[in-house]
């Protein structure tokens, strides 16, 4: 057995001790089938700064997960998404991750296969886009990375707090919306490719037409015993197409 698997939406902090085990569990006897692993974004749930890292036992045991993969020679790939944005080379390297651009093409079985974490293609979310905009400004990045630890630690906790209460104010239940049909559209146009695979929606699905695959990941969710979800996409070798493995209990 090899070729690709891919994962996202994990919102790994200390506070998901089930979700942490999960991915572990993932790290030693799933991921070790492929050939590469391709994180596509938000591995943490929230991210201010590599130097936070040496304090966070999540992101410890998470850099421990991943160097023994390396080690056993498998790449392992790292989108960041709209809650670790703020990952940078120092904890890429420390957990052995290459770094990748959202989005990028990868050829799979001489197939372009376009890969984003997904919130770059939620253009009707008109007011995360602005938010985007702002923490995306490298010299804002900067200014806030500069601020010391206690004082980011406070802030984005403020933010995260401001962010949930208006979620729950506009939706009712906190769903995030689908990609717009003409938003996939353009992008398999922009990048000339027949696949697209993204998280970020939390809505695991294949999306088909006559000519395109949109693969959605799912969200990981073990917090709970009785209401547990899991999964990955797999796309294995001689394959033609991905396969997406979403496990429910
Ligand atoms: C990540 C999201 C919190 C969504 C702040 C500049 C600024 C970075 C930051 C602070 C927040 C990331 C880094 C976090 C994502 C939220 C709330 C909603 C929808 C600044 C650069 F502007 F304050 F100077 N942040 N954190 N949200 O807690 O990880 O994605 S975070
Ligand atoms: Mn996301």
């Amino acid at each position: 057995l090899s070729g690709v698997c891919f994962i996202s939406d994990l919102h790994l902090s200390v506070n998901m001790p089930r979700t942490l085990a999960q991915f572990e569990y993932f790290c030693e006897t799933i991921a070790p089938q492929y050939n590469a692993l391709i994180i596509l974004g938000d591995l943490f749930e929230y991210w201010v700064g590599d130097d936070a890292a040496l304090e966070n036992p999540a992101a410890q045991r998470v850099a421990e997960s991943l160097s023994k993969l390396a080690q056993s020679g498998i790449f392992i790939g790292y989108m960041v998404g709209n809650r670790d944005f703020l990952v940078r080379e120092e904890y890429t390297a420390f957990a052995h991750m290459t770094p990748l651009p959202d989005p990028c093409v990868i050829t799979i079985n001489h197939q372009r296969v376009l890969l984003t974490h997904g919130d770059l293609m939620c253009s009707h979310e008109k007011g995360y886009q602005l938010f985007r905009r702002l923490v995306h400004t490298s010299w804002i990045q900067n200014v806030f990375l500069k601020l010391p630890l206690s004082w980011r630690n406070q802030l984005a906790k403020k933010i995260r707090n401001t962010s949930k209460q208006r979620e729950y104010k506009t939706h009712d239940n906190m769903q995030i919306q689908d990609i717009p049909a003409h938003t996939a559209e353009a992008w398999f146009k922009t990048y000339a490719s027949r696949y697209i695979i993204h998280g970020h929606t939390h809505q695991p699905s294949t999306h088909l037409t006559f000519d395109t695959t949109r693969v959605v990941l799912p969200d990981w969710e073990c917090e709970n015993p009785d209401k547990i979800r899991w999964g990955y996409i797999s796309w294995l070798e001689n394959k033609d197409k991905p396969e997406l493995i979403v496990i429910t209990q």
